[in-house]
């Protein structure tokens, strides 16, 4: 069959995170190991909206149009899909995939009346089944809620990722996606995105991982990791690496042993883990192996400065480690940059005050300040969405530079006023703005750095989107 990927334009345009979209590329690879033949457009990468869209995936001219879609990106793609829709071949479909339907579930066809499917969880092993259905087979009994039958089923996961082949980077070549990734640091170009585990066992009330890819850690054998890592090195020229794992450090050793594989092979790539790391999994041992590896940032879900709040969102780590960690790292060599989350529930101004004082206490050489996104299949994002209405709902609000919902008693403004005072307070002192500079010599990086700036200082409704 012909089979489009789709990964919408990001709301307002090409968004300031680029980053190859890996979990198409997964599914690329399964489907075209299948003989399906694939073409991937990446609007959010190309920017490419509306009649031009529109004219790109009618030469696909797919039987299934595959879309996978961020909650931030729905409202966007609902207008792209009215026109699209026209330009599909008679009979052919469209699927979505991804964080907001594993997020939302059936809601999600809802949210997208063009919709046929949703799929939930990870798609490699249930998009298979899902297009045999097509051909007479069964339908697949989990990962997948059609329209016609709206009842929310178990997510599809991959018990054995050794089983899946690597993604199909031919479809998306890393020299293509320039400026700022995830996470904003970065050291050489191009760079790439890459999966070690799946999983991660915590229960952050605020965090919707688990909807995606379960709670259950599972790894890729080292060998298949390694042989991405000298595919893209070797074939794509790609110079730093970010593992975008739930969790890179949970399992201690596996990340210990691939800090030994990276040092024994002596590839000439740096690596980062911008989705952050976990504090408490970090020891000595572990931050100088990574340091020696090719780490040269450690970025780290610190969450809150306030005890009271780490507790409540069950984040299961304490100021005092936090701080500690911290300074372990930097006797490693390696600088921190702290993830923080304001107007957590039931976050008072106090709360906030204290995580401001806190991130520029601790010796951190990089800070950012999230605010509270209350994300449809989350402990706290499901509490906060049953209790508001449609309109404080509107999923293009739902970014983290426009503090869609704040905590009780404190207004949006409130918030927005908070998260500029907590990034200027930070990166005005001399060492931060230092650094600063220092990102803007970058290749590709001073208009994407500057937008984000101006995103987190004075965005109060989404027009880019930048994490
Ligand atoms: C890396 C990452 C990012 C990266 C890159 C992701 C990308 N692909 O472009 C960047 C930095 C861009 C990012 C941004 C954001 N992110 Co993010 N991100 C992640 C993270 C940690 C891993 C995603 C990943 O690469 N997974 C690995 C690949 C293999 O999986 P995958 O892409 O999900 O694809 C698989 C399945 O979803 C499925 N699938 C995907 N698409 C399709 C399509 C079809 C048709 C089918 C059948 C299947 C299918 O099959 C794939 C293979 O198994 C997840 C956590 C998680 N556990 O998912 C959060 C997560 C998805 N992000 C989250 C959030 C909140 C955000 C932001 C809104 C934060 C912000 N800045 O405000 C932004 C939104 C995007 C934007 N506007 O910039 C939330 C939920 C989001 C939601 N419901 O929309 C998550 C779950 C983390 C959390 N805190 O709970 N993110
Ligand atoms: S925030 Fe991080 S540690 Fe907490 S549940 Fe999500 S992935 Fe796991």
């Amino acid at each position: 069959m012909r089979i489009c990927l789709l990964h919408p334009p990001r709301p307002g345009g090409r968004g300031t995170n680029l980053v190859p979209p890996v979990g198409l590329l997964y599914l690329g690879a399964v489907l075209e190991a299948e003989g399906h033949r694939v073409v991937l457009l990446d609007a959010a990468r190309t920017g490419r909206r509306g009649a031009a869209l529109r004219s790109d995936v009618e030469a696909a001219s797919p039987d299934v149009l595959m879309v996978s879609a961020f909650t931030s990106d729905i409202e966007v793609l609902s207008g792209e899909l009215t026109g699209i829709t026209g330009a599909l071949p008679s009979g052919s479909r469209i699927w979505l995939g991804g964080a907001h339907a594993s997020c939302a579930g059936a809601a999600a066809l809802e949210d997208l009346p063009q919709v046929e499917a949703v799929f939930t969880g990870e798609g490699e092993r249930t998009v298979l089944e899902a297009l045999r259905h097509l051909d007479g087979g069964p339908r697949p009994s989990r990962g997948v809620i059609y329209r016609d039958d709206p009842r929310d089923v178990e997510p599809g996961f991959v018990d054995d990722l050794s089983t899946l082949p690597l993604p199909a980077w031919h479809l998306a070549p890393p020299a293509l996606y320039r400026g700022l990734p995830n996470g904003v640091v970065l050291k050489r170009t191009p760079y790439a995105p890459i999966i070690t585990t799946r999983g991660c066992p915590c229960r952050c009330t605020f965090c919707a991982g688990f909807r995606i890819t379960g709670r259950k850690v599972r790894h890729r054998p080292m060998k298949q990791v390694w042989d991405e890592i000298e595919l893209l090195h070797r074939e794509y020229g790609v110079r730093e690496i970010h593992i975008e794992d739930d969790n890179f450090t949970i399992d201690r050793e596996y990340a210990a042993e691939f800090c030994r594989e990276a040092i024994g092979r002596r590839l000439p790539v740096l690596f980062s883990t911008p989705n952050g790391v976990r504090l408490d999994t970090i020891d000595d041992e572990l931050a100088r192996l990574m340091k020696q590896a090719g780490w040269y940032v450690v970025h780290c879900g610190i969450e809150s400065g306030s005890d009271r709040v780490l507790e409540s969102v069950r984040k299961g780590t304490t100021t005092g480690l936090v701080r500690e960690k911290v300074a372990l790292l930097r006797r490693a060599g390696l600088p921190a940059a702290g993830y923080f989350i304001l107007g957590l529930p039931g976050e008072t101004e106090e709360d906030i005050g204290m995580t401001l004082r806190f991130s520029r206490s601790i010796g951190l050489a990089w800070a950012q300040f999230a605010a509270f996104l209350p994300i449809p299949g989350s402990e706290a994002g499901d509490a906060w969405l049953s209790a508001h209405d449609t309109e404080q709902r509107r999923w293009r609000s739902f970014h983290n530079t426009v503090c869609p919902a704040p905590p009780e008693g404190m207004t949006v403004a409130r918030l927005k006023q908070l998260q500029r005072r907590a990034f200027l307070g930070f990166y005005l002192r001399p060492s931060p703005l230092l650094r600063g500079l220092w990102l803007l010599t970058r290749p590709g990086a001073a208009g994407r750095l500057i937008s984000r700036v101006l995103a987190y200082t004075t965005r109060r409704e989404a027009k880019g989107a930048g994490g």
